[in-house]
């Protein structure tokens, strides 16, 4: 049942904000869900935090403008000065700051915004639900994530232009595969260890009928781990291991964990934004072998992570290991796929191969002229990031440079990007360094 509260009739009900909630803002707020207690707190933490703001007065044409761009969730909380509380049909078109420089803001138009606000999935992930990440944090590179396959037909609008600016893919466009290491040519480009320092590659894998990440339920999740892990508890020679649950573990060892770069950081403020850490950390987990060489992360962007890593630039290697661990991992689970776009994921950058394919390089040379290391990796279509992943800085003159296509190529052809760039960077390094 709705009911309309006025601050008098609110107050004695909840606990009172320290500083007097402003009338103005009482009056945006029509539709508080009688006798929630919990909800009723969360509608004046908002308040609260909005009272110490004032900004919007600067730059919003009114206050719910200004609430839906900044805090979409204040939404679902009940806070709406028109409507009732119901969860993804209320939105206004986001206010994206001028510099923003995300797909989610390019392509989100509020012509598209109009077509696609009131759509939902059969699951019932909504447009709010998928551009949530990319509205709270306008510097996200894409900002959009799909809650199921079907997320990618019900908002093709949006996640067509995304997708074509991104890969280079059209929708007329099919995916195709190879996954046969001896088609790759890749010789250890740097055999003395003068600046590939690690190598990694990772694809991403979801299971078939399951929603994705943003829009799974705790039960689907801990079904997912549950069935995850005892495939992988079959797997047997370098790929054996052992399941490690996120619950349970110290802080210590998933700091170090961390730090190795082995495992998946905590509190992504993207991923949080996506709904993707809902009920941390229960139902994530990491496989890993003795060697730390095949990893699998377990329910973090992607409910599969399957990963191989290792010292040095043998990529092949590297490449072969991840191709043997994911033939023995699809006769036990069954994932997400597509003719057309390929393996299903949450994030419309790993459609396609999911694969990422990265070396841990030393360009301390290179990396002082920036515009030029760009031209190199934009020929070769990588991408460079830090040393601590997505959203991270370098350290000590080395960069994490990958893929950065990974539809509408194959494995084989994605890494080949990988291997042709990092050729010419290190040649390019060594030409500095004579
Ligand atoms: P993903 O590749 O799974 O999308 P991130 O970019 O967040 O995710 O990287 C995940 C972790 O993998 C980070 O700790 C990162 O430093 C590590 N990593 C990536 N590439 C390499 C590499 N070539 N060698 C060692 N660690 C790597
Ligand atoms: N894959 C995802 N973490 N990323 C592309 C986030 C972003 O939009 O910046």
């Amino acid at each position: 049942m709705h009911k309309r509260h006025d601050a008098d009739s609110a107050a004695p009900r909840a606990p009172r904000p320290e500083q007097p909630v402003p009338s103005l803002l009482l009056r945006q707020c029509e539709s508080i869900i009688d006798g929630e207690l919990d909800h009723l707190r969360r509608v004046f933490r908002a308040l609260e935090l909005i009272e110490t703001q004032e900004l919007y007065r600067e730059k919003y044409e009114d206050f719910t403008a200004y609430c839906l761009a900044r805090w979409p969730r204040v939404v679902e909380w009940g806070f709406h000065p028109t409507r009732s509380y119901h969860k993804g049909s209320i939105m206004n078109y986001p206010n994206f700051p001028e510099t923003c420089q995300s797909l989610l803001c390019k392509y989100l138009t509020p012509e598209v915004f109009e077509a696609l606000k009131e759509k939902t999935t059969p699951n019932g992930f909504t447009l709010e639900q998928a551009i949530r990440s990319g509205v709270e944090n306008p510097d996200s590179s894409i900002g959009v994530y799909a809650g199921d396959k079907e997320s990618y037909e019900v908002f093709d609008r949006l996640f067509d232009p995304i997708i074509r600016e991104y890969h280079g893919f059209d929708k007329s466009d099919r995916h195709q595969s190879n996954l046969n290491p001896e088609d790759l040519d890749a010789p250890n480009p740097d055999p003395e260890g003068a600046y590939i320092l690690s190598t990694r590659i990772r694809v991403g894998r979801n299971m078939d009928g399951m929603p994705l990440g943003p829009a799974i339920s705790k039960e689907e999740r801990d079904e997912v781990e549950a069935r995850v892990v005892s495939g992988l508890e079959t797997l047997d020679g370098a790929l054996r291991g052992r399941y490690y649950p996120l619950l349970g573990m110290s802080e210590a060892v998933q700091a170090q964990l961390i730090e190795d770069h082995f495992l998946f950081k905590e509190g992504d403020r993207f991923l949080e934004s996506a709904g993707l850490n809902r009920d941390w950390p229960a139902g994530r987990g990491i496989y890993h072998n003795d060697d730390k060489t095949f990893l699998v992360w377990v329910n973090e962007e992607d409910q599969l992570r399957i990963i191989s890593m290792q010292k040095g630039g043998d990529i092949k290697e590297v490449f072969t290991r991840l191709v043997e661990a994911i033939n023995q991992i699809e006769t036990k689970v069954p994932f997400s796929y597509s003719e057309h776009l390929g393996y299903i994921t949450s994030c419309p950058t790993n459609l396609g191969t999911a694969m990422r394919a990265s070396v841990h390089i030393a360009l301390p040379k290179l990396s002082q002229d920036m515009e030029r290391f760009r031209e190199i990796t934009d020929r070769h279509h990588l991408q460079i990031r830090g040393i601590h992943g997505e959203h991270s800085e370098s350290e000590g003159g080395v960069y994490d440079v990958s893929n950065r296509r990974r539809l509408g190529i194959t494995e084989v052809e994605a890494v080949q990007d990988m291997y042709n760039g990092v050729v010419e960077l290190i040649e390019a390094e060594k030409a500095l360094n004579a």
